[in-house]
C-alpha cells in the first residue's frame, strides 16, 4: 500500500504499512483498485456522452459513491469495496456493449477481471507511483482528492434529489484525464477548473439542505445530557438525520450529534423534535472515549470513523459510503426510507449517556442568517469595532500540534470574529470568547461544505463595501486540513481568486515541492509557523 491522501500521513510522506488512520494495506490496495476502475468507467462514460448517448443518474451516482467511499476514515470494510469493484465491473461491462469504437479506450476502461484472486493481484499494481513524475504526481493526486471531496458533497446533495448533470459530466471527463498525459500548466488550470466545480457542488448542497430543512438560525446548542436512552448520529448526511428524528419520534430514545452532524442542531425542521437533545461530545478523533461513555448506539452516516474499541464495537451502525469490518451496515438507496428500527431497538436495551459537559454552545451563523445581520455587521466593521475577520474553517485532527489552533484564536485581537466551518470549530468553540456589540467572536456556518457561506459572505461584504478585489477584504485565511472534503473547499476557495491562506498543522504530503511553489506564487499560499509569528504576519500593525 501508499497511501499520502490525508494530514496524518505517516511522518508526512505516506503509510506504507498500515495507516495511521487504521486503514489496513488489503483495504488501501482495494482502495486504488476501485478508483483505477472508476476512471476506466468514467471514460466508457465520457465516450457514449460523445456518441449522444444521455446519461443515467444510477451510473453517474455510482461514480460519486466510488469517489466518496475512499475518503479518509469513511469505509474500512474489505467486503464492501470488494462489492463495489465488482458492481462496477459489470455496471461498465454493460455498457461497453454500446461503443461503437473501442480503439481508444484504455487499460481501464477495458479491464474486466471479477474473480476476486485477479482482482488482488490487480489492485497493487495500480495506484499513486502510476505517475513517475513526482510534479505531475503530485497535481495527479491533487486533482483526485479534490474529485472525492466533490463526490461526497454530490451524494449529500444526491441524497435528497438534487442533481446537476454538468457536475457528474466534469467529475467524469477529469477521472479520464487522470489517466491521460498532460502539461504542468494544464494539470494546474484542471485544479483550478476542480476548485470552481467545488463550489458549485457546495452550492447544490447548500440548496438541497436549505430547501428541505431551512436555513439554519442561530441556536443555542445543549451539549448536557438527559436521563432517556439515546443514539449518537455523526457524519454529514442530514437526510439520514431527518430519518433517524422521525423513527425515534415517540419511542422514548433521545438523539444526539457528534462531530460534524452538529450544524444539523441550527436547521428549524430539526428544531422541532424535542426528543433532539443537543450535541454530545467533540471533534471525531475524541470519539474513542467519547462513544465509550455515550452509553447507546451510534450512526455513521459519513466519515470520520476511528477503528472501534472492543469495548463498544457492538454498538457501531454505518450507512450510507460509511463502513466497517463487523458493524452493522444499515441500507438504503437514494429516495428510499431506511429502516432504523434495529439501532432504535439496541438503543432501548442500553443506559442513558454519562454527562461530560454541561452548558451550550452557539452556532448557526450560515448565509442566511449572516445577511439578516448584515447591518450590525456592516456598522461594526465600518466604525472598526470589527479589525478583521478570521476564516478558521477546515478539520480538526489528534495531532498533537492542532492545539495550535486553539492558542491562536485565544491570542487574536480581541476586536476579531472567527468565521469558521467543518469540525475545525471544536479547538475554540467552546472558549469564552466574548462578542463584538453582541456579535460572538466566533460565528459558526456549519459543516465543512458550509465553508460556501464563508464565501457568499465574504462576496457579499465585498458589494456592501464596493471592493474590487476580495483579497482587499479585511479577512484573512488560517485553515486546518485533515482529508480530502478539506481538499475540495481549499480548491474551492483558490478557484475564487482567494490569496493568503495559511494552511496547517502541515502542507499536504502529496504535493511536491515544485507544486507548493506554484500555489506560493500565484496564491500566496503558506503553511503556519508559531502562534506568535503568525500573529504578527497576519496583524503587522499591532
Ligand atoms: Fe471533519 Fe472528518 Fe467535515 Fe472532514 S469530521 S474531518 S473535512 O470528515 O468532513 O470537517
Ligand atoms: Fe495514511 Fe491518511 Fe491514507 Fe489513512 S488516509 S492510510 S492515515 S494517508
Amino acid at each position: 500500500m501508499f497511501c499520502y491522501q490525508c494530514q496524518e500521513t505517516a511522518g508526512n510522506k505516506g503509510c506504507t504499512q498500515v495507516g495511521v488512520c487504521g486503514k489496513n494495506a488489503t483495504v488501501a490496495n482495494l482502495q486504488d483498485m476501485l478508483i483505477w476502475v472508476t476512471k476506466g468507467l468514467a471514460q466508457v462514460l465520457v465516450t457514449l456522452r460523445a456518441q449522444g448517448r444521455r446519461s443515467d443518474q444510477t451510473v453517474n451516482r455510482q461514480v460519486t459513491y466510488n469517489l466518496f467511499t475512499t475518503i479518509t476514515n469513511a469505509n474500512f470494510d474489505n467486503a464492501a469495496f470488494q462489492k463495489n469493484i465488482v458492481k462496477t465491473l459489470e455496471l461498465k461491462a454493460e455498457l461497453l456493449k454500446d461503443i461503437k469504437d473501442m480503439s481508444e479506450l484504455s487499460e481501464a476502461a477495458l479491464y474486466d477481471e471479477r474473480e476476486l484472486t485477479l482482482i488482488y493481484d490487480k489492485a497493487v499494481t495500480v495506484g499513486v507511483f502510476d505517475t513517475e513524475d513526482e510534479d505531475i504526481r503530485s497535481l495527479r493526486e491533487l486533482t483526485i482528492y479534490g474529485l472525492k471531496g466533490l463526490g461526497a458533497y454530490m451524494q449529500h446533495a444526491n441524497a435528497l434529489l438534487k442533481e446537476d448533470e454538468d457536475i457528474h459530466r466534469f467529475i467524469q471527463e477529469t477521472l479520464v484525464k487522470t489517466l491521460e498525459v498532460h502539461t504542468p500548466d494544464e494539470w494546474v488550470d484542471l485544479v483550478l477548473e476542480t476548485g470552481s466545480y467545488g463550489v458549485r457542488a457546495m452550492a447544490l448542497l447548500d440548496e438541497a439542505n436549505t430547501s428541505a430543512y431551512g436555513h439554519p438560525q442561530i441556536t443555542q446548542v445543549t451539549i448536557g445530557t438527559r436521563h432517556n436512552p439515546a443514539i449518537l448520529i455523526s457524519g454529514h448526511d442530514l437526510r439520514d438525520m431527518e430519518m433517524l428524528l422521525k423513527q425515534t419520534e415517540g419511542t422514548g430514545v433521545d438523539v444526539y450529534t457528534h462531530s460534524e452532524m452538529l450544524p444539523a442542531n441550527y436547521y428549524p425542521a430539526f428544531k422541532k423534535y424535542p426528543h433532539f437533545v443537543g450535541n454530545y461530545g467533540n471533534a471525531w478523533w475524541r470519539q474513542r472515549e467519547e462513544i465509550e461513555s455515550f452509553n447507546g448506539p451510534v450512526l455513521f452516516t459519513t466519515n470520520c470513523i476511528v477503528p472501534p474499541k472492543a469495548s463498544y464495537i457492538d454498538r457501531i451502525y454505518t450507512t450510507g459510503a460509511a463502513g466497517y469490518p463487523g458493524c452493522k451496515h444499515l441500507g438504503g438507496e437514494i429516495g428510499e426510507e431506511k429502516d432504523f428500527s434495529e439501532i432504535i431497538a439496541h438503543a432501548k436495551r442500553l443506559a442513558a449517556p454519562t454527562a461530560i459537559e454541561s452548558g451550550h454552545i452557539v452556532g448557526g451563523f450560515a448565509h442566511g442568517q449572516v445577511f439578516e445581520l448584515a447591518d450590525s455587521i456592516v456598522e461594526a466593521v465600518k466604525s472598526g469595532a470589527i479589525r478583521k475577520f478570521v476564516v478558521m474553517a477546515g478539520c480538526d485532527g489528534r495531532q498533537q500540534g492542532r492545539n495550535y489552533y486553539t492558542m491562536f484564536a485565544e491570542a487574536l485581537p480581541k476586536d476579531t470574529v472567527i468565521l469558521t466551518a467543518g469540525c475545525a470549530k471544536y479547538r475554540y468553540n467552546k472558549l469564552d470568547l466574548g462578542d463584538i456589540n453582541g456579535i460572538p467572536r466566533v460565528l459558526d456556518a456549519g459543516q465543512c461544505n458550509d465553508a460556501y457561506s464563508l464565501a457568499l459572505i465574504a462576496l457579499k461584504l465585498k458589494d456592501i463595501l464596493e471592493l474590487n478585489d476580495i483579497n482587499d477584504l479585511p479577512i484573512i485565511y488560517n485553515i486546518a486540513w485533515y482529508e480530502q472534503k478539506a481538499v475540495i473547499v481549499l480548491l474551492a476557495l483558490l478557484s475564487l481568486g482567494i490569496k493568503h491562506i495559511h494552511l496547517g498543522p502541515t502542507l499536504p504530503a502529496f504535493l511536491s515541492p515544485n507544486v507548493v511553489k506554484v500555489l506560493e506564487d500565484n496564491f500566496d499560499l503558506a503553511s503556519i509557523e508559531t502562534v506568535e509569528a503568525d500573529m504578527a504576519a497576519f496583524f503587522p500593525e499591532i
